[in-house]
């Protein structure tokens, strides 16, 4: 293996490679590399300028995320930035790919910047609880206005190169080369005589007028990123340092960033950076195990989910043909996908000619021969296993050799579906969330058949249509919607109890959920419930107050925001969400004729019941295998259900709640409310008593 940081000499020129393989993290292995090679050059009288650039896919994409839990070692990052910007001769950044966190941070310490053109820079340490620590602060706002410093950091999304050129982050775009082309531009310098340019000696830009810029920061933030502490962290950094002199804003930035890397919501926003690699990663399938190519699918159902499907697979240009029964439904079908486009094309997210294009790609067809060429073949039907199974049935007859066959059902039992297509093992559970599109969970759920293969190609093609893939044994309602049940419940039971949706919901938003239950089922379409569990009465519990309130609604037609009406009144089309008396009046007088007690639960006692029979669901999918870690669960919660990510998952929300605080929770909510809802998992009662973690567990087993 060659070195992390080398050092060649072109005609005058040195050119500093940086070789640390996946990201060019900057660990410190490469700090002290730059280190020991910056301290070298600066004693050579040889040398007229300085390129740094990286070897591989991309610019360092940051520090090495997994150093902050055992503390950044030497040489720190100040000590190796200052040293290149000190440099006696120019120092040139060759930027490739994406230069992210303590990258941007390196860039702007070097005295100019090249990059390649479709190069970016990036300070996304907001998207992990941390504020830049390495001098971005700083250093930004003296190549940027402040507002603008600010604004990059505070939406946490890459500049490309020409936007960067544009505001001065970048002094030149190139094509081809990079390091090349920072070679020629370090030359120009040579020639015209330009010496370092460090940007700390820079006056900071644009401070006039900034007594009404943090406040008005402050108010955005605490609106659009609630409950979050790094962004007013942030905002308050260059409200304090924005007019003070360099070091001692570098102080004040070094103290803000070594509190937030220890509070918890960077803790659990790293934890849920790792989870989301992690998840790929299945105990017993190597690398050996490669993943069967996709280059054509099919999807059975040009229904909302089936179209979502499609789409996804389109838009990356994979080309989708899609079965239905009738033109009819093809044609609604289609025209929904198309109207999705266009939707996008006057967001201005996409161009009219991108979704041509994307729409070129998806073929209609009645014929299920048509799906015979297929590589993988999705099923996105309604939920009836009578149907899926004459589905699978034909299709284990037309799909070719190798096809991988694949069902969004969110309800049935996989396996029995696998039976009837003659090849179980390449049978794969995909289910995606709606809108299919757009949302990026995606549960995988293995079969007892499911052959490794066909899963690591599930996980392979999740992360092609940019989805998160998360495996999951066959259950009822998988991973997420199993634990969603509980949870769902005790808010539906707090109604019968007293509260209104709006307290109910209210406290869920406040914890920081993206959506108060109710509100989701009045979005989904109250009926929904119902309608699934009359599927499976026999496995409901006895309790008479078992989502009532759900089918009170759904008997008298109130079916949520279609209906403008169901848990709350809608005022079409704005679909604000008001309170309905009349519906309250109907829940609480249904729990009185049920002989509910009228609790009144407190906002806190509403959270801890939701979020800690979750959690215990979450357990026992742990004992049972269905998930692999507490946390995959969490990546499917993040994900795919709204969990506020600054609270790591629910499984890392209980970690930090403490084990044995949820477990005595639960005992006494079991000597108040149902106790049939209220026994601890085992598996949650032995890592309380022993005073340990969902993290701990998941460690031990090498997980
Ligand atoms: C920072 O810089 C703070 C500073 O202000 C200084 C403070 C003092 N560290 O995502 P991928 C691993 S904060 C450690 O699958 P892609 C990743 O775990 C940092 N490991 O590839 C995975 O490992 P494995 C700011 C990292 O092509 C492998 O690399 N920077 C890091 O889909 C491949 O990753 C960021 O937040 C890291 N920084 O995406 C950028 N980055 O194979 C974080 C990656 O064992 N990184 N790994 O599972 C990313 O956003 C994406 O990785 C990137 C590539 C876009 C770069």
């Amino acid at each position: 293996m060659g070195e992390i940081v080398s050092c060649s000499l072109e005609d005058g020129v040195a050119v500093v490679r940086i070789d640390n393989p996946p990201v060019n993290a900057m660990d410190r292995g490469v700090r002290a590399g730059l280190d020991k090679v910056f301290t070298e050059l600066k004693a050579r009288k040889d040398i007229n300028a300085i390129v740094l650039g990286c070897a591989g896919r991309t610019f360092v994409a940051g520090a090495d995320i997994k150093e902050f839990d055992t503390g950044i070692a030497e040489p720190g990052f100040h000590k190796v930035l200052r040293l290149i910007e000190d440099s006696p001769v120019p120092v040139v950044a060759a930027v490739h790919g994406t230069a992210l966190g303590a990258g941007t941070e390196l860039a702007m310490s070097c005295h100019y910047r090249v990059v390649d053109k479709n190069g970016r820079f990036g300070l996304p340490e907001l998207s992990l609880g941390i504020i830049p620590g390495a001098g971005g602060t700083q250093r930004l706002p003296r190549l940027v206005p402040v507002e603008r410093a600010l604004d990059i950091i505070l939406a946490g999304k890459p500049v490309g190169a020409e936007a960067a050129r544009e505001i001065g982050l970048a002094d030149a775009v190139v094509e081809g080369d990079v390091v090349k082309g920072a070679v020629d531009f370090a030359r120009d310098l040579i020639a015209k005589g330009a010496g370092p340019r460090r940007t700390r000696e820079q006056p900071v830009k644009g401070t006039e007028n900034t007594e009404a810029l943090f406040p008005q920061k402050r108010a955005e933030v605490a609106k659009k990123m609630r409950n979050r502490q790094s962004p007013l962290v942030l905002i308050e950094t260059f409200e304090r340092t924005c007019k003070l002199p360099f070091d001692e804003g570098l102080k004040i930035e070094s103290e803000q960033s070594s509190k937030l890397e220890k509070a918890t919501e960077s803790r659990a926003l790293r934890h849920l950076f790792f989870a989301e690699r992690e998840v790929r990663k299945i105990p017993g399938i190597g690398a050996e195990v490669k993943p069967r190519p996709i280059a054509k699918v099919g999807i059975v159902g040009a229904g909302t989910m089936g179209g979502g499907i499609a789409m996804s697979f389109a838009n990356i240009g994979v080309p989708v043909t899609v079965l239905d029964v009738k033109q009819d439904f093809l044609d609604t079908g289609f025209s929904r996908m198309r109207k999705n486009y266009e939707r996008s094309v006057s967001r201005g997210s996409l161009k009219a000619e991108q979704a041509d294009q994307r729409m070129g790609l998806i073929t209609p067809t009645l014929n299920e021969k048509d799906l015979g060429d297929a590589d993988l073949i999705i099923e996105a039907v309604f939920e009836n296993m009578a149907l899926k199974k004459d589905i699978f049935r034909k299709l284990g007859k037309v799909a070719k050799d190798g096809a991988i066959l694949g069902t969004n059902t969110s309800t049935l039992d996989i396996d029995e579906i696998g039976a009837v297509t003659g090849r179980p093992q390449d049978i794969v559970g995909l289910h995606f969330f709606s809108p299919a599109h757009v949302m990026p969970l995606l549960e995988i759920v293995q079969t007892k058949a499911t052959s490794p293969q066909v899963l690591t190609t599930a996980l392979e093609v999740a992360k092609q249509i940019r989805k998160v893939g998360v495996v999951s044994k066959v259950s009822y309602g998988f991973i997420g919607n199993r634990m969603m049940d509980p949870y769902a419940r005790e808010a539906e039971h707090c109604l019968l109890e007293g509260a209104t949706p709006e307290q109910v919901d209210g406290a869920l938003e406040d914890f920081g959920m993206a959506m108060g239950i109710l509100a989701v089922f009045d979005m989904a379409g109250v009926e929904v419930g119902p309608s699934t569990r009359r599927e499976r009465k026999h496995l409901l519990p006895n309790d008479p107050g078992f989502y009532r309130c759900s089918d009170l609604l759904t008997e008298r037609g109130w079916l949520g925001q279609k209906t403008g009406r169901g848990y709350y009144r809608y005022d079409n089309p704005g679909h604000k969400r008001m309170s309905d008396p009349e519906a309250n009046e109907m829940f609480w007088e249904e729990g009185k004729r049920l002989g509910v007690e009228r609790r009144n639960p407190s906002r806190k006692e509403i959270q801890e019941r939701c979020f800690f029979s979750m959690i215990n669901e979450g357990a026992l999918l742990l004992e049972e295998g269905v998930a692999l870690r507490a946390g995959d669960i969490d990546v499917v919660y993040a994900s795919g259900y709204g969990f506020p990510r600054y609270r790591g998952g629910p499984m890392f929300y209980a970690d930090t709640v403490g084990l044995k605080v949820i477990h005595d929770r639960l005992l006494e909510f079991k000597s108040i409310l149902d106790p049939q809802y209220w026994t601890p998992a085992p598996l949650l009662a032995k890592l309380a008593a022993e005073g340990s973690t969902f993290a701990e567990w998941d460690k031990s087993r090498g997980a």
